[in-house]
C-alpha cells in the first residue's frame, strides 16, 4: 500500500510490556517483563508448530513416525513440551501447573518469582476440524514464604497477577490482562511480533447470544434447564427477543467471541460432571480475570464469583458462567429467584 497509509509507529507486545513496566511501580525489576517475553515466545513457537503440523499433517497421527522414524507426538504433547521448556528457560518460574502433566513441575530456580498455570493446547480435540484452539495461562507472584510447592498455586483467584490466552485461528491473537484492563494483540508473522490491535478492550454490556453445550441439557439441574428455556422462548410478558446460540466447543474461541461481541458463555455442572468440566487454575481463573477486566462477570452455578474461589488440588474443576454483565446478571437473578 502507499507510503502514507503505513503505520510507522506500531506498538509491539514487547514495547507495550516495557512501557507498562516503566509506568508501573518505580521499583519494577523487569522480571515480569522478561516472563511475559518468554510467554510470547512460547505462543509464537506453538502457533508456528500448529500451522506447520496442519501442513505436514502431524495432527492426530499418534504412532505415526516421521522421516527419522522417531515417534510422532500429538500436538497437545508438543505444545506442552514447548511451553514447559520456555518457562524453564525463562529462569523466572518456580512452579508450573500444566493440564498435560498430572504432577506439579518444580524448577530448581531459587531466585524465580512466579508460578505459572497453563493449558498448552486447549480445545485440541477439535483441531482436526480446523477449529481455533489456544493456550490459556494464569500467573501468580510467589509470596515471601514460598517453598516451591503446590501452595504457590493453591490460592484465591484474586491473587493472580496476570492472565492471557493465545488463540490460533485465521490469525494468532493474544489477549492479556495484568490487572489494569485487557489489551489484545495480533501476530504479524512477517515481523514475528504481536501488534497491539485491541487497546483497552471493553466488552459489550449485553448481547443476546448464549454459548453452551445443549447436548448436556438432560443432565442439568432443573433451574439451569429453565434458564436456557427462557432465553430461547422468552415469556410473552418479557417482550424480549429469543437469544441466538453460538457454541464452538473450544473455550478459547467461545470466550474470544464473547469478549468481542458480548453474550453469555457457560459450562454448568451436570450429573456427569458434578464440579463442571473446565479446570479452575488454567481455564476458569484466567478467563474470569480477563472477562472481569473487560467489564464482564464470571460466576459458578451457585452465583459465587470465580475469582473468590480457591482450588484444593491443582486440577480442580469448576462450573462457570461468564460474559457480559447484564447477561450474567440474568442468570444470577434467575437462581436468586429459584433459591
Ligand atoms: P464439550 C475442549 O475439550 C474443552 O476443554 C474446552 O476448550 C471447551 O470449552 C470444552 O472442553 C468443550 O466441552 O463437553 O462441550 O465438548
Amino acid at each position: 500500500d502507499s507510503a502514507e497509509s503505513i503505520d510507522t509507529d506500531i506498538i509491539t507486545l514487547s514495547r507495550f510490556i516495557l512501557e507498562s513496566q516503566r509506568a508501573s511501580a518505580k521499583n519494577a525489576t523487569g522480571e515480569f517483563s522478561l516472563l511475559l517475553n518468554s510467554l510470547q515466545f512460547a505462543f509464537k513457537f506453538i502457533s508456528q508448530t500448529i500451522r506447520r503440523a496442519e501442513l505436514v499433517n502431524l495432527i492426530g497421527l499418534a504412532g505415526a513416525s516421521n522421516a527419522t522414524g522417531d515417534q510422532q507426538k500429538k500436538l497437545d504433547v508438543l505444545g506442552d513440551e514447548i511451553f514447559v521448556n520456555a518457562m524453564r528457560a525463562s529462569g523466572n518460574v518456580r512452579v508450573l501447573v500444566s493440564e498435560e502433566q498430572e504432577e506439579l513441575i518444580v524448577f530448581p530456580h531459587n531466585a524465580a518469582a512466579y508460578a505459572v498455570c497453563c493449558d498448552p493446547i486447549d480445545g485440541s480435540s477439535n483441531i482436526d476440524a480446523g477449529v481455533s484452539v489456544g493456550t490459556i495461562v494464569s500467573l501468580f507472584r510467589l509470596t515471601s514464604d514460598s517453598r516451591g510447592n503446590a501452595s504457590d498455586v493453591l490460592r484465591g483467584g484474586r491473587e493472580m497477577v496476570a492472565a492471557c490466552y493465545a488463540m490460533y485461528g485465521a490469525s494468532t491473537h493474544l489477549m492479556l490482562t495484568t490487572g489494569s484492563g485487557v489489551n489484545g494483540f495480533t501476530l504479524d508473522t512477517n515481523l514475528g511480533e504481536f501488534i497491539l490491535t485491541y487497546p483497552d478492550l471493553r466488552m459489550p454490556i449485553e448481547h443476546p447470544i448464549y454459548s453452551v453445550n445443549e447436548g448436556n441439557s438432560v443432565y442439568w439441574d432443573a433451574p439451569i434447564q429453565e434458564f436456557f428455556q427462557r432465553l430461547k422462548m422468552p415469556p410473552a410478558d418479557e417482550n424480549s427477543k429469543p437469544y441466538s446460540s453460538r457454541y464452538i466447543g473450544s473455550m478459547v474461541a467461545d470466550v474470544h467471541r464473547t469478549l468481542l461481541y458480548g453474550g453469555l458463555f457457560a459450562y454448568p455442572s451436570d450429573r456427569k460432571n458434578k464440579h463442571g468440566k473446565l479446570r479452575l487454575l488454567y481455564e476458569a481463573f484466567p478467563m474470569a480475570f480477563l472477562v472481569e477486566q473487560a467489564g464482564g462477570k464470571a460466576v459458578n452455578d451457585r452465583g459465587e464469583r470465580i475469582l473468590d474461589l480457591t482450588p484444593e488440588h491443582i486440577h480442580d474443576k469448576s462450573s462457570i458462567w461468564l460474559g457480559s454483565r447484564a447477561d450474567v446478571d440474568k442468570y444470577l437473578k434467575h437462581i436468586g429467584s429459584a433459591n
